[in-house]
């Protein structure tokens, strides 16, 4: 059964007083993935909304020794300090339980720029839980695309609404034969926390991308972060699942959707609440726009349907 919000831990990771906007959910899913690792982990990050937010050392937002890399490396720095933990374990130089190392990116440091180390660092399946906190843009430099922004979406590269659709990243990660994969999002907090619970556990590497939508970049209500990740999840524009040596299970209410006992709300409803979709929705070919957006997500939905048969 999934853990409920009142049985999450007390203990913050995050301390208050950080950088980041009001309703940041980079932030809130930090949080909660810090109440699922507790303090003994290294994190990674590459440079996004994340580090621009954390201050600096010796008031760090965070409560992990927190380490800034170059933007294409957090695959290549995860693998570098997993085998320095595990050459000192074997030197007697590490004493307990080890640290867990984690990369905390951004989709542009994921998707695009790190991709490279990441694929590699995932071949290799080095010992690290590599998370995607997935905004769909860069957002931290003023919203441009990035291969994990949706057909459709205005951003400063695509003023006239993104043409292409958008990569299912936590799908080519799942084809590197990594242990395990899932996907989340800041609305379902207790299937967040149970994922990074179960990845902890697991060794080799592990890869766990949480939508997080952005009141600035998507251009919504600050207060309605939360709300717009459930309206992603229930329109099925972010599917919630996980596989466990390659064996793909979806989560509630995914779950419902795919098995088809529910049907996906249309996406109409969830593109009309965000400011990156107004240009599309007031062109003389709206209609046309909003189709192909929704021909994206029944594919998608399709897809991981008939994906998931396929087991090994
Ligand atoms: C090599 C390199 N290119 C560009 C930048 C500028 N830059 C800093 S943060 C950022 C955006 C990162 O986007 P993402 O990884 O999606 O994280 P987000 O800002 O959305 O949190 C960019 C382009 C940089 N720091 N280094
Ligand atoms: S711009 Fe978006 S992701 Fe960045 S700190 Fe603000 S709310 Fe968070
Ligand atoms: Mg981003």
């Amino acid at each position: 059964m999934t853990t409920s919000i009142k049985q999450l831990p007390d203990i913050e990771q995050v301390l208050s007083g950080n950088g980041a906007c009001g309703g940041c959910p980079a932030t809130m899913a930090l949080r909660i993935v810090g109440k699922a690792l507790g303090s003994n982990a290294i994190m990674l990050l590459t440079p996004s909304c994340s580090v621009a937010s954390m201050g600096m050392t010796p008031k760090l937002g965070y409560n992990w020794p927190a380490i800034n890399i170059c933007f294409a490396t957090a695959g290549s720095s995860g693998s570098g300090i997993a085998h320095a933990l595990e050459i000192m374990q074997e030197k007697g130089r590490l004493q307990g339980e080890p640290p867990t190392v984690f990369c905390w990116v951004g989709d542009g440091g994921t998707y695009d720029i790190g991709f490279q180390a990441l694929s590699a660092a995932a071949e290799r399946n080095d010992n690290m839980i590599f998370f995607c906190y997935n905004n769909e843009a860069y957002s931290n430099t003023g919203v441009q695309r990035s291969g994990a922004t949706p057909r459709g979406s205005f951003t400063t590269t695509t003023p006239a609404g993104k043409r292409q659709p958008k990569k299912n990243m936590a799908l080519l990660m799942l084809e590197h034969n990594i242990p395990y994969v899932a996907t989340a999002t800041v609305a379902y907090p207790g299937d967040l926390y149970d994922k990074v619970v179960k990845a902890k556990s697991i060794p080799g590497l592990k890869y766990i991308e949480i939508l997080a939508p952005c009141y600035l970049g998507w251009q919504f209500d600050m207060p309605e972060t939360v709300q717009m990740s459930r309206m992603a999840v229930r329109s099925g524009a972010w599917l919630l699942w996980e596989a466990d040596n390659g064996k793909i299970s979806f989560n509630n209410p995914s779950s419902l959707i795919i098995s088809g006992k529910k049907d996906a709300a249309p996406v109409d409803e969830y593109l009309m609440k965000q400011g990156r979709f107004k240009r599309l929705l007031k062109g003389p070919d709206a209609d046309q726009r909003i189709a192909e957006i929704q021909g994206d997500i029944d594919r998608e939905i399709a897809f991981m349907r008939e994906r998931a048969k396929i087991t090994f």
